[in-house]
Formats: C-alpha cells, structure tokens, sequence
C-alpha cells in the first residue's frame, strides 16, 4: 500500500489568554487604533446582548439566541468584510451585522418578532438570518456563483455552527464550492454545543476544518477568541475567494457562555466549572489586557465606553418600544412580490377584521 494523500490543519492564534502577543501581529493588528475600534465593537455587543435578554425576561422581545463569547468572531468576520461582500448569516451573528450598519434598533425589531426588523438598513444584499441550520449554505454556494459568472472581485461569507457541520446541506454546499471554485469562505463557529449536544457526540472527526479538504478546500483552525486571529484568517480567505482561487473554510474555536437561547436552561446538560474555565477565555478580556498592556487602553476609557454602549442600547431598545406594531396586513407583505391570490384575499381579509 502507498500513501496517496496527506493533509495537515493549521490552527492560528496571535493573542494569548492573557492578551500577550505569541506570534508576530500581522499589519492591520499593529496599529492600536484599529484594534480600539474592534474593542469598541466587541463591548457594543456585549452591552447589546445583555439588553437583548433583560427585554427577553421582561417579556418585550420573543425568544432570544445570545452571542455571549462569540464577540470575537463577529468583530474579526465583520471588519474583514468589505461591504459589496454578501454575509449569510445564522441567529447569532448579530455582531456582524451591526458592524455591516444594521441598526440596534432592527435587530430588537427582529428579536420582537416585527418583520421590518429584517428590512436592514445594511448591505441590501446581505440575507435575511437563518433560522434553518445549515440551509443557508447551499444559498451561499448560489450567491458566489453568480458573483463568479458576472466575473466580480466579491466573495460570499457564510457563517454556520458546528452543528451545522453535521448537515447534508453543509457538505453539499462545500462539494459545490470546491468543484466549481467559488469565491466563498465558510466561518464555521465552534462554540462546543449545538443545543445540548456537545461537540464530542456531534463528529467522530478531529476537526471540524478538516471536513473541508474532501472537497479539496483548505481548512483551517484559529483560536475564536482572538479576534486578532480571527481577522487576519479572515483576510487571507477573503483574498483568495476575491483572486479567483476559489473558497476557504475557517473553523473559529470559541464557547457558547450564554444558554443556547432564551428558551434553554444550560444548566440542566453542562457543569458550572466547564462555563467557568470558558470565562477564563472571554475574547473582551483578552482584548482589553492586550490594549491596557500596550497603553492603548485604560480605566477612565473603559469607563466611558461602556456608559457610551449603555445609552446608545437603552436608546434604541426605546426608540423599538415605541415603534406602533405593525398591521396585519405586513405578515404577507415580506414574502413574495406578487401574493398569490389565496393569500391576496386572506390579506384583505386580515385587515378587515383590524
Ligand atoms: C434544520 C434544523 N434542524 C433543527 C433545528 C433546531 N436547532 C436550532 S439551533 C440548533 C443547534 C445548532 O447548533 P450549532 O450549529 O452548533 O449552532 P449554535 O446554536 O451553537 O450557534 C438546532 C438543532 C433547526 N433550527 N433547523
Ligand atoms: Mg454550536
């Protein structure tokens, strides 16, 4: 017998826990102001979140999916993406949003169950969030062959679990994507869980990256809790779908810290000192550390920030609770261009009984 094949995965990491530089930071994470405005992102969200649940448990938005821990990934994702680009999104990518200029106030709007929520503000083109896992893949696989026919420097980013991993839709997608050299990068997020099941019971395979290189796609692994090596994966897998050589997967290795939802009870399926030593690796701190270390960051800033973060939430958390709630009519006025007639008198139906 011969060895016809070897493959190998990298794993990247340019922050430690501590937010001590271990490798060389590439170009963009040597200048601190861009890392302060990464920060500033990453608190934002935290700030957004906590809203989120608090609106959640007093009953004025529905169920909510936290992304408690994945700061990094949506920072590092985000600033990488140029805004041409096309995001596909699950439930917990909120954070990229916002930094693609969808608005807080939509995103309560979302979580309200209010179907403007999802009439962003954002890139027009970036699609709507996919409750359905994995069903988004194969959409992306559709938005960056069109990109590819119309010859176009853009890329598709989508951004999926590790649970989604375990979907036909995933590997039909990547199959796709491979043999007719997209220019699309799969982020796969990989906080441990999908739901209550962990990631051990989920894939007998060592890494989730490595589901890649069936479809002779490079896959590769970086901490998701350095946004730093989140970003500068990010980059290089941008540039690569752009140039015309086809797609890249990442998987960020990262901890859901938050119930999976609004609606779960973690508790009931995970150990305290698991949550508690994921703590130890919250990507904010880490960041913050490497910033206070380098004197780009400090006590009176943070203060200010997280007041600044504070009010901008509160704010729209009131400008979404005084939003008039939305006719009737607007549950068949999001779907098609042209209701088809049972539903047209359905509608007119609707409003006559408003
Ligand atoms: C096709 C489909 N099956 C089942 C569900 C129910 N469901 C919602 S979230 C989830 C787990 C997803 O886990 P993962 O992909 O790791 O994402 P995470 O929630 O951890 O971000 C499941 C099974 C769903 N939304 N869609
Ligand atoms: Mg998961």
């Amino acid at each position: 017998m011969s060895v016809v094949a070897r493959f190998e995965v990298h794993y990247s990491r340019f922050l430690d826990p501590q937010g001590k530089a271990v490798a060389p930071l590439p170009e963009f994470a040597r200048a601190p102001g861009n890392l302060v405005s990464l920060y500033r992102w990453m608190a934002l969200m935290r700030a957004y979140d906590a809203k989120a649940i608090a609106l959640q448990r007093t009953g004025q938005i529905g169920t909510f999916a936290s992304l408690l821990g994945h700061e990094a990934v949506n920072a590092g994702v985000a600033s990488a993406m140029e805004r041409d680009d096309v995001f596909l999104m699950t439930y917990r990518e909120n954070g990229v949003q916002l930094m693609r200029g969808v608005t807080l106030k939509e995103l309560f709007l979302y979580w309200g169950g209010d179907e403007r929520g999802s009439d962003f503000s954002g890139p027009r083109r970036d699609f709507p969030i996919c409750i359905t896992i994995a069903a988004h893949a194969p959409h992306a696989v559709g938005v960056a062959y069109a990109m590819k026919l119309r010859r176009e420097r853009r890329a598709a980013v989508c951004a999926l679990g590790d649970g989604a991993t375990s979907k036909g839709d995933f590997y039909e997608a990547l199959n796709a994507a491979g043999a007719w050299k997209l220019p699309v990068v799969f982020i796969v997020t990989n906080n441990q869980w999908a739901i209550s099941v962990p990631r051990a019971k989920q894939s007998a395979a060592q890494t989730l990256a490595q589901k890649a290189v069936a479809a002779g796609i490079e896959g590769r692994q970086v901490d998701g809790n350095d946004v730093v090596a989140v970003r500068h994966a990010m980059d290089e897998a941008l540039a690569h779908a752009r140039s015309g050589a086809g797609p890249a997967l990442i998987e960020a290795l990262t901890y859901r810290l938050s119930d999976h939802t609004t609606a779960d009870d973690a508790s009931r399926y995970r150990s305290p000192d698991e949550v508690a030593e994921a703590w130890k690796l919250d990507p904010i701190l880490r960041l913050r550390a490497h910033l206070m270390a380098g004197g780009a960051w400090d006590k009176a800033r943070e203060d200010a920030l997280l007041k600044e973060c504070n009010e901008q939430v509160q704010a729209a958390a009131q400008a979404y609770l005084d939003t008039p709630p939305p006719t009737a009519a607007q549950m068949f006025d999001h779907l098609y261009a042209q209701l088809p007639a049972p539903l047209a008198r359905q509608r007119t139906a609707a409003l006559g009984d408003e």
